[in-house]
């Protein structure tokens, strides 16, 4: 069974996400957030820049969600949520999967960094970080344009993984969304097993608690 090593509230939510839509069988592994853990040379064993995600299938281990969702997808999806490489959609399906995590989460993640690191932190330097991620909100606006998902009529693994990072942009910048974008973050988050990832992300949480 597919292992997800994961911390409450942060990106294994994408793999988590993707199993419980596709019904694929998988555990969660309880990963202690704090710095001093995630340091220790148990868990560098495992994730070798201390973070999270990991996840492990039988022999294979790897880290970064968006590479992760993808593995699940191509050997437990049987074709669903994402296109044919043949289908006309498929750059575009490729193009969201990529911007989900390395042009809209980068900004976000340099503003955790940065608050991290710097105290006091820049405001500039936030200032600066939330305008990209605000960028970015727009371009997916434009793209959603006329559409209820980003690739038209059905939705794939890049609804999921974008608006897995929206969740962020709403907590760290705006809980404000353009209407149709918004229109189309409640439309993706009203399935089911988006509920069900939130539930075993809070039970990850509970379970730290001990
Ligand atoms: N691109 C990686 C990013 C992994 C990442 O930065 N994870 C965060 C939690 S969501 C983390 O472990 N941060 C701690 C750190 O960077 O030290 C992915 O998508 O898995």
């Amino acid at each position: 069974m597919l292992k997800i090593y994961h911390s409450p509230g942060t990106r294994g939510f994408r793999a988590i996400w993707v199993c419980e839509e596709l019904s694929v069988p998988y555990e969660i592994v309880p990963v202690n957030f704090a710095p001093e853990y995630r340091a220790t040379p148990e868990w560098r064993a495992v994730s070798p820049l201390g973070k999270v995600p990991v996840m492990v299938d039988g022999d294979m281990k790897m880290f970064e969600s968006c590479a992760m969702m993808q593995y699940i997808l191509d050997r437990y999806g049987d074709g669903r949520l994402q296109p044919a490489p043949d289908n006309p959609t498929y750059a575009h399906y490729l193009q969201w999967c990529w911007f989900a995590e390395a042009t809209f989460a980068r900004p976000l993640g340099e503003i955790v960094n940065h608050r991290r690191e710097f105290k006091p932190e820049l405001d500039a330097v936030v200032a600066e970080m939330k305008s990209r991620a605000t960028a970015c909100v727009a371009a997916l606006d434009a793209a959603l344009s006329g559409r209820d998902y980003l690739l038209g009529d059905g939705i794939n693994a890049a609804d999921l993984s974008i608006c897995y990072t929206t969740r962020g942009y709403r907590r760290m910048v705006s809980e404000t969304l353009p209407a149709a974008y918004q229109a189309y973050f409640d439309r993706v988050t009203a399935l089911p097993s988006y509920a069900r990832a939130v539930q075993a992300d809070a039970e990850t949480g509970e379970r730290l608690k001990g």
